[in-house]
């Protein structure tokens, strides 16, 4: 016999004769769009802390009042998702950067509270130094630090605070401090810099404590709302899952073994004067673009004829030889003749003496990329580069070669190869420094891209030592004159100097 479909009906629970003393705070969305179903619950797993320390949160700035004027910056690990919750203005950055993006935040919009809310791993792990300079920067930032001590996103691996002994997937035989070190004290750490004006850690282990964090969280978030400085708030916090535990004793953990090693403790409570001498003036972001915007327009070289749409100019040679400057002059000088103008740079870790790359683009449109795969001029200042970008070239395109002549064995078909010994035109005006103006001035001359009154006016603005200027105008000249010798001279072979 065929059986009824089962049906399962919303159990029916009557509120009459209760009163709800619970209430979600208003700072919380009243509906978490993270998932389409499931939106009256967090991701958070049973008996988490995150979700503790949220509602903390949410509670003081409903009470204090903070909500409209609070930014959030969630980092990377369980609490990624704390956007989804408070209702406040949200940032999610990379992993350890909160309080890099708390600073930027905090500085731009200096009346606003910004929280820096983050975990074991992403601030004492991949964020050590981004802590450790805002707090010593004094940023007047709240940061709510959850040290549950594991990463628990990615599964249990060991944190910087993992206790001696305590397993994880990377210390599966617990931790060693002769292998791993012993865990790290932020809050003690911190408390060692002069400039934070309040430092707590409290536990999240029974309600007495939580109370207290409870507390700690609302002092600190009140200093902000006062302006008073850099606040840290340590929460050790219980992470059942990873842990292995049930929620109960989850906390008990926290009780018996966390708290013993991390003692909960005010480690600082004061207000600091800081020196507030010297200080620039403060402008908005829209102050400072419409300033350069204006600066730019008075600067700015009108009336000039483009022969071309787009110029992709590829300069390459070793760090030191002024490849990176040359390029930025060239944009400036764009920019002055109202063209679109892009520059991007290429530089390996070494200072001196490694490759380095620049491109610069001009144009009369806007430019979609930066990156030149073909470059209608390559600037070699080397062998090296001219043999690895000669290629790129576009057919037809120019190429100037700092040197006198090209390698025998080298050939290339698809362009107009100049070569101009910058180094030893540089050599004979005084410094080898200026080769980069000389090739400046061979390019101007060569191809007429931009004009060389322009050029002295950037370098006239650039560069405020006299004697350089000087020295400069004339590697710029010398650089012009010796395109014209060399094309009035006109009959240079490409082995000599000059290739068709
Ligand atoms: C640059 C980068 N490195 C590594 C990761 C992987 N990762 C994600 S969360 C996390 C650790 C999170 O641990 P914790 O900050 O303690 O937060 P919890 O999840 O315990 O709350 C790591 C290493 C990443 N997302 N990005
Ligand atoms: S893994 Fe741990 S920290 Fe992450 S949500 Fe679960 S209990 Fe919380």
């Amino acid at each position: 016999m065929a059986k009824d479909p089962v049906t399962l009906e919303e159990p029916k629970v009557s509120t009459e004769k209760y009163e709800v003393v619970h209430q979600k705070s208003e700072v919380f969305y009243p509906e978490y769009e993270r998932k389409t179903d499931l939106r009256h619950q967090t991701h958070y797993c049973p008996g988490c802390g995150h979700g503790v320390v949220h509602k903390l949160i949410a509670e003081a700035l409903e009470d204090l009042g903070l909500q409209d004027k609070t930014i959030l910056v969630s980092p990377v690990g369980c609490s990624v998702f704390a956007y989804y919750y408070f209702d406040v203005g949200n940032v999610q950055v990379a992993h350890g950067r909160a309080p890099a993006a708390a600073t930027g935040l905090k500085r731009a919009c200096p009346d606003k509270i910004v929280i820096s809310y983050q975990g074991d791993g992403d601030l004492a792990a991949i964020g050590t130094s981004e802590i450790i300079h805002a707090a010593n920067r004094g940023e007047k930032i709240a940061v709510f630090f959850v040290n549950n001590a594991i990463y628990g996103m990615t599964g249990g691996q060991m944190a910087p605070t993992t206790l001696v002994g305590q397993r994880s997937t990377t210390s599966p035989w617990g931790r060693r401090p002769v292998n791993e070190g012993f865990p790290m004290h932020m809050a003690e750490l911190i408390s060692t810099l002069q400039t934070p004006v309040y430092v707590e850690r409290v536990a999240l282990s029974d309600n007495k404590n939580i109370m207290k964090a409870r507390r700690a969280v609302r002092k600190a978030l009140e200093l902000q709302r006062d302006g008073a400085g850099f606040t840290f708030v340590e929460i050790l916090s219980p992470c059942p899952t990873i842990w292995g535990k049930d929620p109960v004793d989850a906390r008990k953990w926290v009780a018996e073994k966390m708290i013993p090693n991390f003692p909960l403790q005010v480690f600082r409570d004061r207000k600091v004067e800081i020196p507030n001498n010297n200080v620039p003036p403060h402008k908005t972001v829209a102050e400072l673009v419409e300033g350069e915007r204006q600066a730019a327009k008075d600067a700015m070289v009108t009336g000039r004829h483009h022969h071309f749409q787009h110029l992709g100019i590829k300069i390459a040679g070793f760090g030191g030889q002024g490849v990176l400057l040359l390029g930025q002059l060239l944009a400036e000088m764009g920019m002055r003749e109202g063209l679109e103008v892009s520059w991007l740079p290429s530089y390996g870790p070494e200072m001196r003496s490694g490759s380095a790359h620049c491109h610069v683009a001009l144009s009369k449109e806007r430019i979609g990329s930066p990156v030149l795969s073909h470059p209608d001029v390559l600037i070699a200042f080397n062998e090296i580069s001219l043999r690895k970008f000669a290629a790129e070239v576009v057919p037809g395109g120019t190429i100037l070669y700092g040197r006198e002549k090209l390698p025998e064995d080298l050939n290339i078909p698809q362009a107009q190869v100049i070569c101009v010994p910058a180094a030893e035109i540089a050599d004979k005006l005084g410094s080898a420094k200026v080769a980069n103006i000389v090739l400046m001035g061979a390019l101007l001359e060569e191809t007429e891209c931009l004009a060389a009154t322009t050029a002295r006016q950037v370098l006239e603005a650039k560069v405020k030592n006299l004697a350089l200027l000087d020295l400069d105008c004339k590697a710029l000249d010398a650089g012009r004159v010796y395109i014209d010798h060399t094309v009035s001279v006109g009959a240079v072979t490409q082995a000599d100097g000059f290739a068709q």
